[in-house]
């Protein structure tokens, strides 16, 4: 079935979602949408991101979309379920394949979870693992600083360094030995947060996970693509901006970015 798959992020993070696809499913075809002008998700209210996330949804249904990836974790702790009940294709999110990932990795079952302030208010990570294994111990952390020094394009520097020391400092009474980074930013730290534990730590980041699980669906339901084809994005912001993002991250030179505006 040559649909599309669809994905959805509050802006430019989701394309880690969209690289992993690209790896292990070359032969899907993809419409990203991207909400730019109202991103940062993060700090908003439930109800915000959950209107904002069903008018991108509702967008992807009508272009006829064979299933669904919120790639973003704040949108995916908010509303995953909704959409589910909502849609007939079949929506997946970040979050339990991030969880899933985190409980086969951990030998303690203390498992540590970096997120947006709206992820960790929602326990969405606390829910998940603690269907996966009831006795899981479960330390949240939100980092509102992460979002925006990675956007600032200063991720690689001392100050980032800093900031993630700073941030991380309260998880070092509590005996962990796997960190979520729940939240699409987060990966392009990877590097300081592995050193701010020294390295020993697992560190999981659920783009590749998730797509494990895109894999599985379109085998159950049978609806794999054969033919290669080039995504096209869709960006509530700027198609400039959003271009040089995704022709850096993805190296597809010149990638088919459009304008969408909701309402
Ligand atoms: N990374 C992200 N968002 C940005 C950015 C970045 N600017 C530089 N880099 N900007 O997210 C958000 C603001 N908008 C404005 C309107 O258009 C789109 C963006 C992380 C992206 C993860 C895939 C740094 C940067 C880059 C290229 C690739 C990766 C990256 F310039 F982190
Ligand atoms: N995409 C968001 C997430 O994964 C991070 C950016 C935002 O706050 O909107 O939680």
């Amino acid at each position: 079935m040559n649909a599309p798959i669809g994905v959805i992020d509050s802006g430019v993070g989701g394309l880690t979602v969209v690289r992993e696809l690209r790896k292990y499913l070359p032969n899907e075809p993809i419409i990203y949408i991207g909400d730019d002008a109202r991103c940062p998700y993060g700090p908003r209210t439930a109800e915000e991101v959950l209107q904002f996330t069903l008018e991108m949804v509702s967008s992807l249904a009508e272009m006829g979309v064979k299933m669904l990836v919120i790639a973003c974790n704040t949108a995916t702790a908010v509303a995953l379920d909704k959409v589910q009940s909502l849609f007939s294709f079949p929506v997946i999110g970040v979050i339990q394949p991030g969880a899933r990932a985190a409980v086969k990795a951990s030998s303690t079952g203390e498992v540590a979870v970096l997120g947006t302030l709206g992820t960790v208010n929602s326990r969405a990570y606390d829910q998940a693992l603690q269907q996966l294994t009831p006795e899981a111990v479960v330390h949240s952390l939100a980092c509102p600083e992460f979002v925006p020094i990675v956007e600032s394009g200063e991720y690689r520097s001392a100050a980032a360094r800093t900031i993630v020391d700073r941030t991380l400092q309260p998880l070092h009474a509590s005996s962990f030995d796997t960190v979520i980074l729940g939240c699409t930013h987060f990966p392009l730290l990877q590097e300081h947060i592995e050193e701010h534990f020294h390295g020993q730590k697992h560190i999981i980041s659920s783009a590749v996970e998730t797509v494990i699980d895109v894999d599985r669906i379109l085998r159950e339901q049978q609806i794999e693509s054969s033919a290669a084809q080039l995504p096209v994005f869709y960006t509530t912001g700027s198609v400039e901006k959003f271009r040089s993002i995704v022709a850096d991250w993805l190296s597809i030179p010149f990638p088919d970015v459009r304008s969408i505006t909701f309402k």
